[in-house]
């Protein structure tokens, strides 16, 4: 089986490739990225290094390379995650989103149709079905209302594709998943910051008044969930994908959970201005993925938490070296005006 990972360097996309090593040991898998600012080679060298997965520096919105490889590899299955994901840098500027996440999307699966890949996954984000109320969930029929330029390009990219197994008959379903967190994960998004940050004694900047719910999934059940999708999801259908039922949070008390896991005073928290429109609650309806293809999260969040926090200690020089570089100069931006 030829498999195509994009976005293999980054967070998700690295988790996944280790864990389709794991799982299909006889797949040949070949991991594409541009290596952007959250792209690292890091996450995938041990394999890299072995030979064991094959790596392809593109740009997905580069039809010419894009088709030629497709050309020369004839995949199997590709599971689509190259995107640019952080939704306070969609804010900053929504060019390159609408560019990667839409445009890079449209060239993949015109490749992806014409070389006749067999089945395509899209991963998407619960972020396109906009901000719950304090009950309830979001099932894989509820409307599409998405608020940051980020989602709004994630809603884009997932009806592109959907459009495709209309028109097309093309074999692609798309998933939904909540916040993941886990090893790899670029530290300007909520855990992995918080936890760098506590770690190096430095403020923990909560947004708003720390109320906003996201509900958590570690990453490798997600991965898990991936793969169920590749190799039973049904064409045309959208699968959410979602944590254990203590996933769900205010960030107020992950944060207390890092900053009691990692033995640092309550001094450390850091009240700042809120996000802009930022979404109250997150939260999935997951029975579709477990009814039709026996998915559930297993990692209850204090345990898949606690490995985390494990990670990023046995790692530092993963993490200190991205927060020494260019990083720093975003991190000034987003935070500055904040108050
Ligand atoms: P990430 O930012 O860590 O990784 C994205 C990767 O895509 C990077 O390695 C980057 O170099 C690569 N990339 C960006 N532009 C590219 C381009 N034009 N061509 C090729 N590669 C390019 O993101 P992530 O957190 O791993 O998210 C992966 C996917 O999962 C994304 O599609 C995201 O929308 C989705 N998702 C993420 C989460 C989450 O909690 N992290 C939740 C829901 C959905
Ligand atoms: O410094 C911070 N302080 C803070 O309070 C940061 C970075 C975040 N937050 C809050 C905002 C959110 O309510 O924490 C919550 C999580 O924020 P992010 O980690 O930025 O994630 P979120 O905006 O929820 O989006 C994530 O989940 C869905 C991913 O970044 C997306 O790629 C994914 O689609």
């Amino acid at each position: 089986m030829k498999v195509l990972v994009t976005g293999a360097a980054g967070f998700i996309g690295s988790n996944l490739v280790h864990f389709l090593h794991r799982e299909r040991p006889s797949w040949k898998i070949t991991a594409l990225d541009l290596l952007t600012y959250a792209g690292n080679l890091k996450n995938i060298s041990t394999l890299l290094d072995e030979g064991r997965v094959s790596f392809e520096k593109a740009d997905i919105t580069d039809s010419e390379s894009i088709n030629a490889l497709f050309e020369r590899d004839k995949y199997d299955i590709v599971f689509h995650l190259a995107a640019e994901s952080h939704v306070d840098r969609s804010i900053m500027s929504a060019r390159e989103f609408v560019s990667t996440n839409v445009m890079g999307t449209q060239v993949l699966i015109d490749a992806a149709y014409k070389y006749k890949v067999a089945k395509f996954v899209h991963i998407s984000t619960d972020e396109v079905y906009g901000s719950l109320g304090p009950t309830g969930f979001f099932t894989e029929s509820t409307p599409l209302d998405p608020t940051s330029p980020y989602a709004a390009s994630k809603a884009a990219s997932d009806l592109m594709v959907l459009s495709f197994c209309k028109t097309h008959n093309f074999n692609a379903s798309v998933t939904r998943c909540t916040n993941n967190y886990g090893f790899y994960h670029f530290p300007e998004k909520l855990i992995p910051l918080f936890i760098t940050n506590a770690m190096e004694g430095k403020k923990l900047p909560l947004y708003g008044d720390g109320m906003n719910v996201r509900s958590w999934l570690f990453v490798e059940d997600h991965c898990d969930g991936l793969l169920r999708v590749a190799e039973k999801g049904r064409a045309g259908e959208v699968y959410n994908i979602g944590g254990t039922p203590d996933c769900e949070l205010p960030n107020r008390d992950v944060t207390f959970m890092i900053r009691e896991m990692l033995g640092k005073s309550k001094d450390l928290i850091q009240p700042v201005g809120d996000r802009p429109a930022h979404d109250r609650r997150y939260a999935v309806d997951t029975t579709k993925i477990k009814n039709e293809l026996g998915w559930e999260a297993k990692t209850p969040f204090k345990q898949g938490l606690e490995k985390t926090v494990a990670w990023y200690n046995a790692n530092r020089s993963w993490w200190e070296e991205i927060k020494s570089g260019q990083y720093r100069s975003y991190y000034e931006k987003n935070y500055s005006n904040r108050g």
